[in-house]
């Protein structure tokens, strides 16, 4: 190979054959900044709905319109949906898409997500519908589920922010949300109504950020805990609790002082995915990333911390 040419496209093919290769890294998508992971599995496909940060430039604070949808089937390469829901879809809401969460019911897929009310003050939950996980979503109810009037333990108008949904095995549906205050309450059948009173959940250093997921028969409520947040958990035998605590889940998340954490089940692996501010030079903490990484547990139940790394979830990485 005494061909300089020829040695170079060799190293060209060689390289272009390497990148078509390389394994999935942290944070998992980089052309936009993606935030509040929540997942869903359904029918082989995990769907993944996040936030979407679009600051201006030098901005410190949210700005967030709509949210993002990405699917795939081995957890390794993303389809990117676009943009399924925005703020302007809903009538009664001003602004500031936070963190929002799909489940699936019937056949339906309701997506819960917080808003600034337009003429209540403070945030509020609302939820659209769809008959496809990919949409097109609608308003439920052209109305708030949730607003700030109806919560009455935390004195800060941001308090009902990132609901999270669960169905228990016996098909009831709850929604879990709160800032600083961890809120829960029944949902009807029909999923866009309450179905009795909002109760709080006593887990200590509650920041906001509630998933819960269910593993044999141990309910797990993980939230985001102080501030910069880390990812901590309690565990119970049954949904209403009582929990206990069980520590922390991960650390403080890569210049980031948030993170909010989803956890599934998908082809027998379980799965931690987050945010960071991991873009550079431009990430930080309005300018988040979404990233994955394995979560395992011990042989009591417990979750073993999440190691939150840049090489992401490919063993080829490792
Ligand atoms: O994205 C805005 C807020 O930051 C979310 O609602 C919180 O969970 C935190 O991630």
């Amino acid at each position: 190979m005494k061909n300089p040419l020829f040695r170079h496209c060799l190293a060209l093919v060689a390289s272009i054959c390497m990148s078509s290769l390389l394994p999935a890294a942290n944070p998992i998508i980089t052309d936009v900044f993606t935030a509040d992971p929540a997942a869903m599995v359904h029918d082989g496909t995990v769907y993944l709905y996040t936030g979407h940060d679009v600051p201006p430039d030098k901005r410190e604070g949210y700005t967030m319109n709509d949210w993002l949808l990405y699917s795939s089937t081995d957890m390794k390469t993303w389809k990117a949906h676009g943009s399924p829901l925005a703020v302007k879809d809903f009538t009664w809401a001003a602004s500031d898409a936070w963190a929002g969460h799909v489940i699936e019911k019937g056949g339906k897929f309701f997506w819960y997500v917080p808003m600034n009310h337009k003429t209540i003050h403070g945030k509020a939950i609302g939820i659209a519908v769809a008959d496809s996980p990919t949409g097109p979503f609608k308003d439920a109810r052209g109305s708030a589920l949730i607003t700030n009037d109806m919560t009455k333990e935390a004195k800060i108008s941001w308090d009902d922010i990132d609901p999270a949904a669960f169905i228990d095995n016996d098909g009831q549906a709850y929604l879990f949300w709160g800032n600083t205050k961890c809120y829960y309450a029944k949902l009807k059948p029909n999923m866009i109504e309450l179905d009795g009173p909002i109760m709080t959940v006593d887990v200590p250093n509650y920041t906001e950020a509630p998933w819960v997921h269910k593993r044999a028969n141990i309910y797990y409520l993980s939230y985001a805990t102080g501030f910069p947040e880390k990812t901590t958990y309690a565990t119970a035998e049954k949904i209403t609790g009582p929990w206990t605590p069980r520590g922390l889940l991960t650390e403080i998340a890569g210049n980031c002082n948030t993170n909010h954490q989803s956890i599934i089940e998908f082809q027998k692996q379980w799965y931690f995915i987050y945010h960071n501010g991991g873009i550079q030079p431009s990430g930080g903490s309005f300018r988040r990333s979404v990233c994955i990484d394995r979560l395992e547990y011990n042989p009591d139940g417990t979750m073993k911390c999440v190691e939150q790394t840049t090489q992401g979830i490919d063993p080829a990485s490792r």
